[in-house]
This record gives structure tokens, sequence and C-alpha cells, in this order.
């Protein structure tokens, strides 16, 4: 039985070698790309997801994290997980929202959703409604996620959500809504199919609506 919490524990404490070698002697042993992504890294995330809650960690070192990460992903497990043909749970498209430039939030939940088995198309900051509607009509994903950090540009959602809906594709994606001043009831209101406080809980919103 392989310790996954151990990729997992040394993720959280940023010990990089030691996540490198023991994801190493996953693979060498046979282990799925998969089985060490699902039980090592994303656990390792949850533990800094956690830490964030409580404070204890703080926001460049959990960048550094999300992004050495990201780096294991795509060198060591990248390759694999295509052969094992794992990417279960489709195409997502993400953006901030149009007038707000807001991106770390955003990014941090698109390495976790990217970890997870998404495969997110990141159209960045300040993207108005009709970019969104245009990615949507090109690559046909299963969900749209929507982030917003000012006040001022959560009425952006509601206009990004409406020109979905008038645009026929409504129907095609489940949307997800986040952001710091944005709550389920927000996301209520404007429609969303969900909303999620931060990333991890991002990413098990992901996985239940398209479950
Ligand atoms: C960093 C920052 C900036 C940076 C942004 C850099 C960057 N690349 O992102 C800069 C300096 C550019 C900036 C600019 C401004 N900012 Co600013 N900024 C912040 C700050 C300090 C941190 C935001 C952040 O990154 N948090 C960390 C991340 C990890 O958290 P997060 O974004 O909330 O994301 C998490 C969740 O919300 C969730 N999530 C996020 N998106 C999504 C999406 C989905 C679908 C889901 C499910 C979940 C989800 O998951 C994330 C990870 O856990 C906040 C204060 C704060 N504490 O929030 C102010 C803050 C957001 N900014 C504020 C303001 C006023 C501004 C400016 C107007 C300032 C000015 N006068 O120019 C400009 C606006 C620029 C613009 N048009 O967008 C105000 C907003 C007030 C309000 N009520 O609207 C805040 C709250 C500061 C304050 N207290 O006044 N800002």
């Amino acid at each position: 039985m392989f310790d996954f919490a151990s990729i997992s524990k040394n993720l959280a404490e940023g010990n990089q070698p030691k996540v490198r070698e023991l994801v190493q002697q996953a693979l060498d042993r046979g282990l799925s790309a998969k089985e060490i992504l699902d039980e090592g890294l994303m656990g390792g995330m949850s533990i800094v997801g956690e830490m964030m809650e409580r404070d204890e960690i703080m926001i460049p070192e959990v960048l550094a994290v999300a992004q050495f990460m990201g780096a294991v992903i795509d060198e060591m497990l990248k390759p694999l997980l295509l052969e094992e043909d794992m990417n279960p749970y489709g195409k997502v498209v993400f953006a901030t929202v149009k007038g707000d430039l807001h991106d770390i939030g955003k990014n941090l939940v698109i390495m976790m959703l990217d970890g997870a088995g998404f495969d997110v198309i990141d159209l960045g900051i300040d993207v108005p409604p009709k970019t969104i509607v245009d990615a949507i009509r090109e690559n046909n994903p299963k969900m749209v996620g929507l982030s917003a950090l000012l006040t001022t540009t959560m009425p952006m959602i509601e206009k990004t959500i409406d020109t979905i809906q008038d645009s026929g594709l409504r129907d095609q994606v489940k949307i997800m809504v986040g952001g710091a001043p944005v709550d389920q009831g927000f996301a209520d209101e404007v429609g969303a199919d969900g909303y999620a406080p931060d990333a991890s809980s991002a990413t098990k919103l992901a996985k239940g609506l398209l479950n």
C-alpha cells in the first residue's frame, strides 16, 4: 500500500524535491497517474485549503504550492493522464468578468480544477459576455466559471449569464460563480447553477454539478 498521505503532507509543506521523489516512486510501482493525483496531490491541496481557511498560510505560499502542483502534473503525470484517457470531467470555460482585473482567486480555482482532471480554458480577466459566448460556441464546454471580486462588477456576472441565455446556450452548460463578494443568495438570484467560497469547494461543486 503506497503512502499517499506523505505526498499530500510534503506538498502542503512545500517540500518540492521530496514530492517529485515520491511521485516517481509511485509511478515506478505502477500506480496510475489518476490515483497519484487524487490520493496524493489533491490531498495536499485540501490541506492547503484548510490552512487558508484558518489563516495559517499566506497567499504567495498558496500560489507557490499550486504552481508547483501544476508543474508536477505537467511534467510527470499529464502524458500518462492523457494515455489513461483521464479527463473525466470535460471542459470548463473560466473568466473574470468584464471590468474586473482580479485573477489570483480565479487562477487558484483553475489550478485545482486542472489538477482534478478538468480541461480548463482560461479566458483571463476583464472578459466581456460576448467573448464568453464565443468561447462556449467554439469549445463546447460542460461548464462555465465566472469570477468577480468587486461589488461593482458583480452585476456583470448576471449580464454574462443573461447573454449566455439569450444566445440559446444556457441549457448546454452548468454555470458556477464565485469571488469574495459573491454568495449563494446572489448565485440563486442571477440563475447560476452553483456557488463555492474557495478553490477546494469549487472543485467539489464542479464534480457534483457534472455528475
Ligand atoms: C490583490 C488585490 C488587488 C490586485 C489584484 C491583482 C490580481 N492579479 O488579482 C490589484 C492591485 C490589481 C487590485 C485592484 C483593485 N482592487 Co483589489 N484587492 C485585492 C485583494 C487585496 C486580494 C484579492 C485576492 O487575490 N484574494 C485572494 C484570493 C485567493 O481570494 P479570492 O479572489 O476571493 O478567490 C477565492 C474565492 O473567492 C473563490 N473564487 C474566486 N473566484 C471564483 C470563481 C468561481 C466560479 C468559484 C466557484 C470560486 C471563486 O476561490 C478563490 C480561491 O479560494 C482584495 C482584498 C481581499 N482580501 O479580498 C482587494 C479588493 C477585492 N480590491 C478592492 C478594490 C476596491 C480594488 C480597486 C478598485 C482599487 C483601486 N482603487 O484601484 C482595483 C480594481 C481593479 C479592477 N478593475 O479590478 C476591494 C473591493 C471592494 C468592493 N467591495 O468592491 C477589495 C475587497 C479591497 C478592500 N477591502 O477595499 N486589487
